[in-house]
């Protein structure tokens, strides 16, 4: 073992710290130089005095051989509402987007929707059947998919009903209801251009199907020129193999378009030149209009954004002064190219500070950090992408939509901020 720095000694850190807290002022030795801060907690662990955690020996390294958050974290899981299908045969859960920062979703916390529950796939057992239109039919193995190049990639992943709940008016009670429905992951896999590629496909190919192996045997058609464009057999998220519930071992990621055609525990890909038939219940995902047509094969996810903090699950809990208002954005038609954010329900915009990586059909984080004067106020946030669209209003929204949707519901979200700091979903005209 190399030698390391010895650890700098508890006396001589404090000492440092002091004398860099002197050298700024007496002033930085107050509870906190951020107006209306409550603090709170045990005094007994706070300055000056020692804290527990600091007074005995803590966990040694094999105690936690698979990491996993602090227990005061212990809040910070999916939830599912109850009313809503949770049970076996059709559930969903959702990301509690308010509590998380950046782009990237832990793995453990990003949204389920199953239509047969979790598929646990022996990746022993694992085969993926490539065939129709196609000069060579093949069987990969997972080793098969392994050996092939690998692509990086980090997507989101939105359920087209995300926010269907909000076509009426407003519904719940905060953004990991909304709003949760999506997630953002690095993918690792091997784009199904070089899959195809092995294969052959047929001049007279123009679909493709997509087949997955839970008993739901969910299957999706999959336009021939997306599958040569963008789209991902991925078997890694965030550096690890897929979890279960998102399909493990290998699931389609098709970037920008609507979660239902990522197909999990995807089994077998057939090349046709015809989009197929699908069942109501899996598939259909179709958007009923004010005059009872439907509109079809809508694919793409629009520009949406959502203030995830402060919203109601993450009040306010100063009585003024800086605030931080972060939220993300996305679109299925690219990078987002602006976020603007409004404090007073939309009459005045300003634009919001983008942080991060600003990636291709990726969620994308900003803030906007503001002197809050202890009023009330209506959050809003609104996203442009690179193409120029421009989210709409909800009551924009309704115009064209009419309230029987369920699905692609990208209105611009109210929060009504209280003097008392809760935040509430709201409508206004
Ligand atoms: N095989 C299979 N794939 C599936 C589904 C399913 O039930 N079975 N659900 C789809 C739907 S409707 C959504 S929203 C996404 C959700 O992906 P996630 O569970 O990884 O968040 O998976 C899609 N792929
Ligand atoms: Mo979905």
């Amino acid at each position: 073992m190399s030698e390391q720095q010895p650890p700098k000694s508890p006396t001589s850190r404090r000492a440092f710290l002091k004398a860099g807290l002197t050298a700024g002022g007496a002033a930085a030795f107050a509870p906190s130089a951020l107006a209306g801060a409550l603090g709170g907690g045990d005094p007994a662990n706070q300055p000056p005095n020692i804290p527990e955690w600091t007074r005995s020996l803590g966990d040694g390294v094999a105690v936690r051989a698979y990491g996993k958050p602090s227990k005061h974290e212990a809040h910070v899981i999916r939830r599912d509402v109850e009313w809503l299908t949770a049970s076996r045969e059709s559930s969903v859960s959702f990301t509690p987007i308010h509590e998380l920062d950046g782009i990237i979703t832990p793995n453990g916390l990003g949204f389920e929707r199953h239509h047969s529950g979790i598929a646990e796939v022996d990746p022993a057992d694992y085969r993926l059947i490539l065939h129709g239109l196609v000069d060579k039919p093949l069987i990969f193995t997972l080793d098969d998919l392994k050996r092939l190049p690998r692509v990086n990639r980090a997507h989101f992943c939105e359920c087209a009903a995300n926010s269907g709940m909000e076509w009426r008016g407003a519904q719940l009670n905060g953004c990991q209801y909304t709003h949760g429905m999506v997630h953002c992951v690095m993918y690792t896999g091997v784009t199904l251009k070089t899959l195809l590629g092995e294969a052959g496909v047929k001049p007279n190919a123009k679909w493709l199907l997509l087949e997955g192996g839970d008993s739901a045997a969910m299957t999706r058609s999959l336009p021939l020129q997306k599958a040569l464009d963008d789209v991902l057999i991925a078997y890694r998220m965030n550096g690890e193999m897929l979890y279960p519930e998102h399909g493990y071992p290998a699931r389609a990621v098709i970037p920008g378009w609507e979660a239902n055609m990522w197909v999990k525990w995807l089994r077998r890909i057939e090349v046709g030149d015809q989009p197929w038939h699908h069942r109501e219940e899996t598939s259909k995902y179709t958007d009923l209009l004010e005059n009872g047509k439907a509109r079809r094969f809508t694919f793409v996810m629009d520009a949406k954004s959502i203030i995830t903090s402060p919203s109601p699950q993450a009040p306010v809990n100063h009585k003024s002064g800086l605030t931080v208002l972060s939220g993300i954005a996305w679109s299925g038609r690219g990078k987002i190219a602006r976020v603007d954010v409004s404090l007073d329900g939309g009459r005045n915009w300003r634009t919001a500070r983008i942080d991060g990586p600003v990636w291709d059909k990726a969620l994308t984080r900003f803030y906007y950090e503001f002197d809050w004067d202890g009023r009330e106020l209506l959050l809003q946030s609104r996203a442009m992408d690179e193409t120029g669209y421009v989210q709409p209003g909800k009551a924009e929204l309704r115009k064209i939509r009419g309230v029987n949707s369920i699905y692609h519901n990208n209105g611009i979200q109210t929060w009504y901020l209280h003097k008392n700091g809760e935040i509430e979903n709201v409508e206004i005209s």
